[in-house]
């Protein structure tokens, strides 16, 4: 029998060493569903030796929040597939955690037959223009199947090299048509070949020997990193004893290095640390590394610290805080570079002030999850996995406030991974994320932390997900924590904090759901905890346990996920809300009280 084109795109995924395709079917993309069926025919198996496998989830979304993680944890493309219509409009969202993130992912559409394209045709959208913006880099739609080769080869290659979201759309008759796997040599064809290893990418000498003589002119030197510096960890160490820095870490970056340097003052920004503040606010030279963090009242005032950035791509220079000196290149490479051409800091007064910050704050964090709460402090949970993290595990975060103690409270060690949607900052990534972790790294550890609203948007969903595929992890710790704290928590301190509103129960309120019961329905694991003295010994239990576990901890909404310093106005916003007559006012008074005492007592 003659390949068909899909029966060809899944070969030439292969050979592009695609591994498995998260995907949802639909008639749109029967055509290319019957290829993957087809080449799993003979063996039994769902996971033909080679070719790519499909991963059946629950919502195209989800789909497109794999891919990505996918590329996140293991470097490589991500890649998901969906229906015409309806699956290709739900992927959008997950792609664009992708694009904000900088991370390469192909989405893979059906479309209408071609003869009926044009004629408001049932599920007919014109998808070329509705990924015109996620996918701008690379969108286009097969109108021959001499083209799916070079369609292919480009939409990898482009999202590889332009770390970027890239997207085929196939219409479903082209799907079947016999496959061209050669197009003709004629005038008109294109000819394309396979393959993508990333250049090396180093800045001038001339621009190296600027950046250090700006650093090594600094007294009291400020590192930032985020997720372009991942894979420098040694050399970010290294900059960082030679210039007697302290790092501070962005979001995306929490895994850059692990948080029992004693040098490493943590996250930055709203979710961020007493130390990353104290440190952004007395540096007089900041050296920015892979980071695009956004939030400028978190970095020095303009004119009163120089600056050196390095990115290896040139549109993300420049533009958070005005540098002296812009190096375009890889992370590891530019600091290889710099390191010899840096003097070690004789005066080590300022690395000890950070330090003693950086002890302080560790010792603070430690007394906020002892604070009392009803029933449970959400710190308390935090720190208590914090303890116990097993080696090499990898770590998704939701959006809400589970962010802000992920952020803060989790201890990484070297060897652990840890990623959230950083810059789109969406809810629902969370399990998603921890899926696609599972099946990139069927052997290590791997834990969600979600918000209950998150898991009402679609987590509960994607444990169903779990339960279908989770006999194929050779370690079965996989462990979805979620905070039922019966609000959408972090929204209501923003309307709190920044407009000064009190809580509209009417949008934040959620309605209660048995998520540990549940799992259990679905032959998981189910923990729930309602009071403090058990939050420990249920992390044992979980992670201990012989199937994926859904930890389920009751949580005090009213414990304020407060940034690292209150600004007054924020603080003023606060007060107007409580004066509006918040139906919590009096607890949360209580809770915030009680934490800005703990940062004051003496030796703490
Ligand atoms: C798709 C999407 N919708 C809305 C938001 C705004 N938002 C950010 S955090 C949050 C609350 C999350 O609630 P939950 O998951 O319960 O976590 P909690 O903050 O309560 O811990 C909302 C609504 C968002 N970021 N993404
Ligand atoms: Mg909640």
């Amino acid at each position: 029998m003659t390949d068909t084109v899909g029966d060809y795109l899944l070969e030439r995924l292969t050979t592009w060493g695609v591994k498995r395709i998260y995907g949802y079917p639909g008639d749109g993309i029967n055509g290319i569903v019957g290829a993957f069926q087809r080449s799993t025919e003979g063996n039994g198996s769902s996971h033909p030796e080679g070719r790519p496998e499909f991963i059946q989830v629950r919502h195209e979304e989800m789909a497109a929040f794999m891919a990505c993680a996918h590329a996140k944890f293991t470097g490589e493309v991500g890649v998901c597939l969906a229906t015409s219509g309806p699956g290709a409009v739900h992927l959008l969202n997950g792609l664009y955690d992708a694009k904000l993130d900088h991370h390469p992912v192909v989405a893979i559409v059906g479309q209408q037959a071609r003869a009926g394209i044009g004629g408001n045709y049932q599920q007919e959208i014109d998808l070329v223009s509705l990924f015109k913006d996620v996918a701008h880099e690379y969108v286009e739609m097969a109108m021959a199947p001499a083209q799916i080769r070079h369609l292919v080869d480009r939409a990898i290659r482009i999202a590889l090299s332009e770390r970027t979201v890239t997207a085929i759309v196939i219409p479903n008759d082209i799907q079947e048509a016999d496959a061209v796997p050669t197009p003709p040599n004629k005038h008109g064809t294109v000819h394309s070949g396979p393959g993508y290893s990333p250049p090396r990418i180093i800045p001038s000498d001339a621009d190296l020997d600027r950046a250090a003589e700006v650093l090594n002119a600094g007294q009291r030197v400020a590192m930032l990193v985020g997720a372009g510096a991942l894979h420098a960890a040694d050399e970010v160490v290294e900059v960082a004893e030679t210039l007697g820095a302290g790092v501070a870490k962005a979001l995306l970056g929490k895994a850059v290095l692990p948080d029992d340097l004693p040098y490493v003052t943590g996250s930055i920004g709203l979710l961020g640390t007493k130390p990353s503040w104290t440190m952004m606010q007395n540096c007089d030279t900041l050296l920015m590394v892979g980071s695009s963090f956004p939030y400028s009242e978190f970095l020095p005032e303009e004119g009163k610290a120089r600056g050196v950035q390095i990115d290896h791509d040139g549109k993300m220079i420049g533009i958070r805080y005005p540098m002296e000196v812009n190096l375009i290149g890889d992370s590891k490479e530019t600091l290889r570079a710099l390191i010899p051409r840096l003097t070690r800091k004789q005066d080590r007064s300022w690395r000890e002030k950070l330090e003693g910050e950086v002890r302080e704050w560790w010792n603070l964090i430690d007394h906020r999850a002892e604070l009392e709460a009803n029933p449970i402090n959400p710190q308390l949970v935090f720190r208590e996995l914090s303890k116990r993290l097993p080696d090499r595990a990898i770590i998704s975060s939701d959006s809400g406030s589970s962010a802000n103690w992920y952020a803060r409270d989790i201890k990484l060690r070297k060897g652990m991974m840890a990623s959230l949607s950083g810059t789109l900052a969406t809810m629902g990534p969370g399990v998603p994320y921890a899926i696609a972790a599972k099946f990139a790294y069927p052997d290590r550890p791997v834990i969600a932390l979600v918000g209950d609203g998150a898991m009402q948007m679609n987590g509960i969903n994607e444990l169903i997900t779990i339960a279908k595929y989770r006999e194929r992890w050779i370690d079965q710790r996989l462990i979805v924590m979620v905070l039922n704290n019966r609000d959408l928590n972090q929204v209501t301190w923003e309307q709190r904090a920044m407009e000064g509103d009190p809580k509209f129960e009417g949008s934040q309120d959620l309605p209660d759901f048995p998520y540990a019961r549940y799992a259990e329905m679905l032959g998981l694991k189910g923990i729930r905890v309602d009071s403090p003295d058990q939050v420990g010994p249920a992390w044992d239990e979980a992670l201990a346990a012989d199937r994926p576990v859904v930890y389920e901890a009751v949580t005090d909404p009213e414990v304020p996920p407060l940034p690292p310093h209150i600004t007054i106005e924020q603080a003023k916003a606060l007060t107007s809300a409580l004066l509006k007559g918040d139906p919590a006012s009096g607890e949360i008074m209580k809770q915030s009280f009680k934490q800005k005492i703990e940062e004051f007592l003496p030796g703490r």
